[in-house]
């Protein structure tokens, strides 16, 4: 099937994928609805996706590494029902996207997760290395993965998962893609512990998320296509960076999927992992 281009694009938002009811042409708010804000230095308004993982892996390491400063009230945004377009939302992050965070103690405002991690890092002097050539080292793998993931999530997952239809051309062009990224990334992890140096880091918190959910086969369900237990060193990184329980908590704030005892759609204190899980907590007329 071939497409001609009309002279003018036009919104058909009838298009069929996934995300077709909350894509469109135009930024901005669609409707007035304050941010909600809690008693925590930092306020976060997120969702357990790759890019909201990234920001919930870092407050729950700045806290287990004794940073009492990085409490966080994480507030659940849901995007299919467009909460992100609310004017509250928009004030913190005029891209409308999850992670967003707003610092109360200062009145910053911090959007894109890279961004958001690069401020927490800098801000708290953790997970970022001091040495200029570790730093440096980071700072390559943290940008690398915000350039990188695009074409994982929005390239092949989209394709391969979310399109209405199987389309060949898009699916070979990012599985390539997403396959070349992978050598990289285990390459990389041949020579060096973690991402940036031998420490764990924003660029680890940043690039597991995505590509450690690729190889556990936990998105997309293509670790079979994409034959990712051939990567041993990455595998070996992944295996690593899962066991951490900070990552396993924070992997489940603003979760609303999955197992029940893993979902804590909103954490306002570190005993909720214990007591506010969704098992715990759902009504009794929630389906
Ligand atoms: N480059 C952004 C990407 C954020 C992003 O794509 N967030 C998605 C969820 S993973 C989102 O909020 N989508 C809602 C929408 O597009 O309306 C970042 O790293 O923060």
């Amino acid at each position: 099937m071939t497409y001609e281009p009309p002279k003018i694009w036009s919104w058909d938002s009838e298009n069929g994928g996934k995300f077709a009811n909350i894509n469109r042409p135009v930024a901005g708010a669609t409707h007035d609805k304050d941010r909600q804000v809690g008693k925590h230095p930092f306020q976060l308004y997120s969702l357990a996706t790759p890019n909201g993982v990234k920001v919930t892996i870092m407050f729950e390491e700045l806290l287990a590494a004794g940073h009492t400063g990085a409490e966080y009230d994480a507030w659940i945004i849901n995007i299919q029902e467009g909460e992100q377009f609310s004017s509250g939302f928009v004030e913190v992050n005029p891209n409308s996207k999850i992670p967003a965070l707003y610092d109360e103690t200062n009145g910053v405002r911090i959007f894109e997760s890279g961004a958001i991690l690069l401020y927490l890092a800098e801000k708290f002097g953790s997970f970022l290395p001091a040495d200029p050539k570790a730093r440096a080292e980071t700072m390559n793998w943290l940008f690398w993965l915000q350039g990188s993931a695009p074409y994982l999530g929005g390239g092949f997952g989209h394709f391969y998962a979310y399109a209405p239809e199987k389309f060949e051309y898009p699916i070979n062009r990012f599985a390539m893609e997403t396959k070349r990224q992978l050598d990289v990334l285990d390459r990389r992890l041949a020579e060096s512990k973690y991402l940036g140096s031998d420490d764990f880091s924003i660029a680890d918190m940043a690039t597991y998320p995505w590509y450690g959910a690729l190889v556990q086969n936990l998105v997309y369900d293509a670790a079979e296509f994409l034959d990712v237990k051939s990567y041993k060193n990455l595998n070996r990184w992944v295996d690593d960076i899962a066991a951490r329980p900070a990552v396993i908590r924070g992997k489940m704030v603003n979760k609303s999927w999955g197992d029940e005892d893993q979902q804590l759609r909103e954490r306002h204190d570190a005993s909720d992992f214990e007591n506010r899980t969704w098992d715990k907590i759902k009504p009794a007329d929630a389906e």
